[in-house]
């Protein structure tokens, strides 16, 4: 059994707990100057844990940017400090794209100083990185459904890696991200599931509105389902507390969700990428003619007969 004093569930479902079935993210700090350290150890692993990576004032000074702005939009309860995120009743809110505008501070904290470092190193190489942050405040209920990232971002080079930032601390009242344990080895879901792109849609198709049927109704999800999933491939969901200044690396083949929010606060982090810049990159995420990027879509739609 691990020991965990508090229910972990995700999309309503209870985690078991059997140390076969959990388990806690290795922590890799001792990689961190290790260019051949850090690259064995992603191939092997399918990700990268690094406790206190970044600087807690640092980090919880873009948790007070992001948690004012979500005060000036009424979002939060007026009688906690903003910086709680304490939620009113009624906010039921999961991905806030213009917490990165005009955060100076966050954009600091994640396309420069160590975190492009620690990616020269990985990369041994010139690193780019897309120009689109996802922020996600996570509402208490339920967390993210397993997935893998190639799905969304995989028009590009497969070397595209996925950083998670906690912007706060996130205990296990509040949820995390959670990764399953060698997934980013499996044939089956690299040949098929990660070759689907949520921007297909068939041409020869249409919906009632007249729109074109999307290929993906699931929109990229692998399941709704993580503990039977995790039955099925036999292998380990892997978590923490996570602290703020911590980070968690991972490649675009590794299945990934998060915990439910049992807690009042909403969870804050970030998701952002980074590639070798001499790579080809997926044009959805990336400014092109100084034009922002066109994300998913409309504009991003793979047309093909189906
Ligand atoms: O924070 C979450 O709930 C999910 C994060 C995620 O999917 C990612 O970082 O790619
Ligand atoms: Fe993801």
């Amino acid at each position: 059994m691990v020991q965990i004093n508090h229910k972990l569930t995700s999309l309503g479902r209870e985690l078991e707990t059997t140390s076969d079935a959990l388990g806690q993210l290795a922590v890799n700090n001792d990689l961190l100057n290790d260019s051949n350290g850090l690259r064995q150890q992603i191939q092997e692993q399918g990700y990268l844990f690094f406790r206190g990576f970044f600087d807690r004032d640092q980090v919880m000074a873009v948790r007070n940017f992001m948690c004012r702005k979500l005060n000036t939009a009424g979002l939060l309860d007026p009688n906690y400090p903003a910086i709680e995120a304490i939620r009113r009743p009624e906010t039921n809110i999961r991905l806030t794209p213009n917490l990165a505008d005009n955060n100076p501070k966050l954009m600091r904290l994640l396309y420069s100083g160590s975190m492009i470092d620690v990616y020269h190193r990985l990369l041994s190489g010139p690193v780019r990185h897309f120009d689109y942050t996802w922020c996600r405040t996570i509402s208490p209920g339920h967390g993210t459904k397993p997935h893998c990232d190639a799905v969304y971002m995989g028009r590009g080079t497969p070397r595209l890696y996925t950083s998670w930032t906690p912007i706060g601390d996130a205990s296990y009242e509040d949820g995390g991200l959670m990764v399953m344990e060698q997934s980013h080895r499996i044939d089956r879901l690299r040949n098929h599931y990660c070759r689907k792109d949520v921007d297909s849609v068939c041409s020869n198709r249409k919906t009632e509105d007249g729109s074109m049927k999307k290929k993906d109704p699931n929109f990229g999800a692998l399941t709704y389902d993580p503990v039977g999933l995790r039955r099925n491939l036999g292998l380990r969901w892997l978590t923490t507390e996570y602290e703020a200044g911590d980070l968690v690396i991972f490649t675009i083949h590794t299945v990934h969700g998060s915990l439910d929010n049992h807690g009042a606060r909403i969870r804050l982090s970030t998701d952002s990428r980074y590639q070798r810049a001499d790579e080809p990159a997926d044009d959805r995420w990336i400014s092109i003619h100084g034009k922002p990027p066109t994300k998913h879509g409309e504009n991003s739609q793979r047309k093909m007969i189906c």
